[in-house]
């Protein structure tokens, strides 16, 4: 066993037996949603994979070691702490051997779980190809890593701080099947529409589980994206936020932020902004991908081999 993984006991249990078990992310804990509402959310959950039969596994690194499945009291620790770094794959050597702390992006807790031998990560949304990136190169390692680490992600589709029809074309470049469950459009975030068909299409956990399969069983490393629209009673309206966002992104170029703080400062501006609305459907979402991505492990794990 690789010597920076400390894997829960419940955890270890579920993958031993081959029981169905979902990753689950901490940067949208500590960097993507306001206390205390994060970590309500994160409990609320890890309560929705248990209730759909699969065993949660919250990952973050907690003093050099890469934990998958967080206690209660780690789980607060994320919600509260305000010296957490929020951890992407370029990052994870020096927090690991300075014995910090740190909250894992969708890349780092992908390449985590896959350590682990966990097959299905939920999260609200992913990281992808930034607006203007043809000029700033700005273009999210969670791309990358998905070309490279076989696990199925379930977002909300992409969030409109990004190029939506980039980051569906650079998805396409790295070979990762792009599926949105239940609808023809592929969603973005807060609305179940982007503007952009999805590249496919499937309505249950059954034929998406059949999916992965296949695609591992070819021999073809890498993610497969599945994007879960938000629940129709929690949308907002696209042209509703576009206005947020383009403030977003205008107080961003002022404030000169580059690099990591990009998509933080992003997300906190709009949070800032659109009060509850956002947080709500944010809350909604996650919760519903959670089901979906409970759904998914089960049926994968009820495959034999
Ligand atoms: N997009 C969201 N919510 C999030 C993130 C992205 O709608 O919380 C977080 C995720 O952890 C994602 C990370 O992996 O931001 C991407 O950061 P960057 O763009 O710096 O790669
Ligand atoms: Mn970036």
């Amino acid at each position: 066993m690789n010597q920076f993984l400390e894997i829960h006991p419940e955890v270890g249990e579920a993958l031993a037996a081959g029981n169905a078990v979902v990753s689950l992310e901490s940067t949208i804990i500590s960097h993507g949603m306001p206390y205390p509402k994060n970590i309500e959310t994160a409990l609320a959950v890890e309560q929705v994979v248990r209730e759909n039969g699969a065993v949660p596994a919250t990952i973050a690194i907690f003093n050099g070691k890469c934990h998958v499945g967080l206690t209660k009291e780690q789980l607060e620790y994320f919600g509260k702490a305000d010296d957490v770094w929020k951890v992407s794959l370029r990052d994870m050597p020096y927090v690991i051997s300075q014995n910090l702390y740190g909250a894992t992006t969708v890349a780092a807790t992908m390449r985590i779980a896959a350590m682990a031998g966990i097959k299905v990560f939920v999260t609200g949304g992913i990281g992808g190809v930034h607006r203007e990136a043809e000029r700033t190169m700005d273009i999210s390692a969670d791309l990358t890593e998905m070309a490279q680490t076989s696990v199925a992600i379930v977002s909300a589709g992409v969030k409109s701080i990004l190029d939506i029809g980039l980051t569906l074309e650079y998805l396409e470049t790295l070979g990762i099947p792009v599926v949105t469950y239940g609808q023809d459009e592929f969603p973005s975030f807060y609305t179940r529409k982007s503007g952009f068909a999805s590249p496919l299409r499937l309505d249950n956990a059954n034929e998406i589980a059949a999916l992965l399969d296949a695609k591992w069983k070819l021999g073809l490393n890498g993610a497969v994206l599945i994007a879960n629209p938000v629940p129709e009673e929690y949308e907002i309206d696209a042209a509703e936020m576009e206005v947020h966002i383009l403030q977003a992104l205008n107080a961003a170029r002022d404030a000169n932020v580059a690099g990591k703080k990009v998509t933080p400062f992003l997300l906190q501006y709009i949070a800032d902004h659109t009060k509850g609305e956002s947080l709500e459907a944010n809350i909604a979402l996650i919760k519903h991908n959670a089901k979906v991505g409970a759904e998914v492990a089960v049926s994968f794990a009820s495959l034999k081999d």
